[in-house]
């Protein structure tokens, strides 16, 4: 039987990789994995959670493992952790295991996106979310640039329209 393609979504925190990433799945028959549920799934706690028992430090190795595992099934569509691209390990795995596509979306976009979310422990401190992403923005952009097969926009499309034409820019 032919190898069946994964796809993989990385992006910033309000990208909306996993709304997109789950029309994705849909549309093409394959299945929906997202690197932080599987990650609650697995220690049974939600992702702030982890970073406060943890840290950061403890909530990135779990992250690679899950990374690592998800990317080794086939035929899967895989919404990736807003900043599991600063690992170079997950950057390779990402690269070799399936085609990684970009998310790119305004900082506004991710204020909107992200507010009242409690799966974001970076954004819950004392600074303003909207320069903490900003921060992160610098850092990460030359990353998922870097892994990206292909850039797409998300800006105000509705997921069901950046679900297609991420199928048209792949040939999937
Ligand atoms: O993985 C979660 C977590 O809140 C950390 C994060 C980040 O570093 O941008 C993004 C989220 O998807």
């Amino acid at each position: 039987m032919a190898e069946k393609r994964n796809i993989f979504l990385v992006g910033p925190m309000g990208a909306g990789k996993s709304t997109i990433g789950r029309e994705l799945a849909d549309k093409l028959h394959l299945d929906f994995y997202d690197s932080d549920q599987e990650i609650e799934r697995r220690t049974g706690a939600d992702i702030s959670w982890v970073f406060d028992l943890e840290g950061e430090e403890g909530f990135r190795k779990r992250e690679e493992q899950v990374i690592d595992d998800l990317t080794e099934l086939q035929g899967i569509v895989l919404a990736t952790g807003g900043g599991s691209v600063i690992s170079n390990h997950v950057r390779n795995r990402l690269s070799a295991r399936g085609i990684v596509v970009y998310l790119e979306t305004t900082i506004d976009k991710q204020v909107a996106r992200t507010q009242r979310d409690r799966r974001r422990p970076l954004l819950q401190t004392s600074e303003e979310p909207r320069s903490v992403l900003e921060k992160l923005a610098v850092e990460r952009n030359p990353l998922y640039e870097e892994v990206a097969d292909v850039i797409v926009q998300t800006d105000d499309q509705s997921a069901k329209i950046v679900a297609n034409k991420i199928v048209e820019r792949l040939e999937f």
